[in-house]
């Protein structure tokens, strides 16, 4: 596959970066305007609507609903890491705030144009976002999205005040990776940089090149690189003789804990970094590693049930079938799929997921796709199946994405939004709300929906790699195309 990454070593990477709305027009306005959101809710009134999705109303329409979730977070979490939409309180994760709604979203709004609601974010970030903090966090969600986020958000505004902040993370971090083995311990105290946790999984080792990789490049710091590198190399050392993963590793002895392999959570975004990495950095070590896992994962995770495809549950050893399990998380492989060049399995993929997200009018976390039964009932408003209708809009030209996405944002809407902003739902037959709506709500889901509807110059999709939490990141080191 031809990979159209041609990267000039300009100072400043906004270059590429632009976004479909009017900053001239909406960058002082103070609340969503009512014409944005009508735009785009007319109903369906004849059988060939479908083909007719109106995309700058439905881009409009998110970015209402973007900035509607925003302002809540704005009037009642501002300076915490999330909003409780139905109790209207801020949530935290540790003991002191580190900012994960702003830094995650910040790309998203400077995306959509909302320069005010960006600026009000990166003077947040900058006054108050201090990781000298003496608690414990996890090193994977922090990488991908603190450090993800803040580096993308350099990226697109060219504040050097986001790199810096990302570099005192990073280097804080760096102590994740002294384990005997190189495979990262799961939390890190980021006064002390002691670290705890044995027990890790392939998407928590294996999902930190981009960001770790990126932060080396911008800051001429190899170790950052080499550091995440040996940790995803480490994970893929240790597949088994059929190019399968397990579920559970033991950081210390590197010895598999639970050896159940499968596309989903705990595993998922191991897969999505083996070829991104190649994608962003032209590693080609990271293409060797992509070829036989993903061949692996064809062949024994694959599970074709009466001409539908889903990605199920095996042995790594045996690769003997253990769950035909499926769910919100797993939607994200038909976008690594297309990415990589397998749009025809892609497309079949992506069937599954939007007859698993109709069968109740929005996906469970989990299903038993022989049957149909539900496994876990919620849905924690995910990204991953708007994201694969992005990319497969992106790589087939066919309107019935933007279709298929335009019944997902309405499902979205009508299930999930709260007047304070969007709540996840504890089950999505009855659709009962649960008081949480994570950051990456805000990260990804609204922007994968966003950049569906805009128009492609809001983002040159071929410049760069989106990290697992969908923040852009461009190659600006690079000079030269690869293939
Ligand atoms: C995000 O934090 C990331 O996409 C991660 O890779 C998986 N889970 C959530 C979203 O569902």
């Amino acid at each position: 596959m031809l990979l159209r990454i041609a990267f000039a070593t300009i100072a400043l990477c906004v270059v590429g970066f632009s976004h479909a709305a009017s900053p001239a027009t909406d960058a002082h306005a103070t609340a969503p305007r009512d014409s944005d959101r009508h735009a785009a809710v007319q109903p369906d009134n004849d059988r060939h609507a479908a083909d007719r999705v109106n995309r700058q109303a439905m881009a409009a329409q998110v970015r209402f609903e973007f900035r509607h979730a925003w302002q809540g977070y704005r009037r009642y979490a501002w300076g915490h890491d999330d909003l409780a939409p139905l109790s209207r309180k801020p949530h935290d994760w540790y003991a002191q705030p580190l900012l994960m709604t702003p830094v995650d979203a910040l790309d998203t709004l400077l995306l959509m144009g909302l320069n005010d609601e960006a600026d009000a974010a990166r003077e947040l970030i900058a006054a108050k976002l201090d990781f000298d903090q003496d608690i414990y966090v996890k090193n994977f969600e922090i990488t991908i999205r603190l450090l993800g986020g803040l580096l993308s958000g350099y990226q697109l505004s060219g504040d050097e005040r986001l790199l810096h902040k990302a570099e005192d993370l990073g280097t804080r971090l760096l102590p994740v990776f002294d384990s005997p083995t190189g495979l990262p311990y799961v939390e890190i105290n980021l006064r002390t940089g002691k670290t705890r946790g044995l027990e890790t999984n392939p998407a928590e080792t294996g999902t930190l090149l981009l960001e770790f990789g990126t932060l080396a490049k911008l800051t001429h710091r190899e170790e950052f690189y080499d550091k995440a590198k040996r940790a995803l190399v480490e994970t893929w050392k240790r597949r088994s003789s059929l190019g399968l993963v397990g579920s559970s590793i033991n950081v210390e002895t590197g010895k598999w804990l639970d050896t159940e392999s499968h596309i989903s959570g705990g595993i998922d975004s191991y897969y999505e970094y083996l070829w991104k990495c190649w994608r962003l950095f032209g590693d080609r070590d990271c293409l060797n590693m992509w070829q036989p896992s993903i061949a692996a994962a064809n062949k024994y995770l694959a599970d074709d049930v009466h001409g539908a495809l889903w990605y199920g549950y095996a042995d790594m050893t045996s690769g003997a079938r253990t769950h035909s399990y499926y769910g919100a998380l797993d939607a994200f492989f038909p976008a690594l799929l297309a990415l990589s060049g397998d749009v025809p399995r892609a497309q079949r993929l992506q069937e599954s997921s939007l007859r698993m997200w109709r069968a109740h009018g929005i996906e469970p976390e989990q299903i038993d796709y022989r049957g149909g039964k539900i496994i876990y009932p919620g849905y924690a408003l995910r990204p991953e199946i708007v994201e694969s209708t992005y990319y497969l809009a992106h790589f087939t030209h066919d309107a019935k994405y933007l279709a298929m996405g335009r019944t997902l944002f309405r499902d979205f809407v009508k299930h999930c939004r709260t007047d304070a902003g969007y709540a996840a739902l504890a089950d999505v037959v009855t659709k009962k709300r649960k008081d949480g709506m994570e950051s990456f709500v805000l990260a990804e889901t609204f922007k994968y929906f966003y950049l569906l509807f805009a128009p492609d110059t809001a983002l040159d999709f071929d410049a760069v790699t989106f990290n697992t939490e969908a923040h852009p990141l461009r190659a600006t080191w690079r000079t030269k195309s690869i293939e």
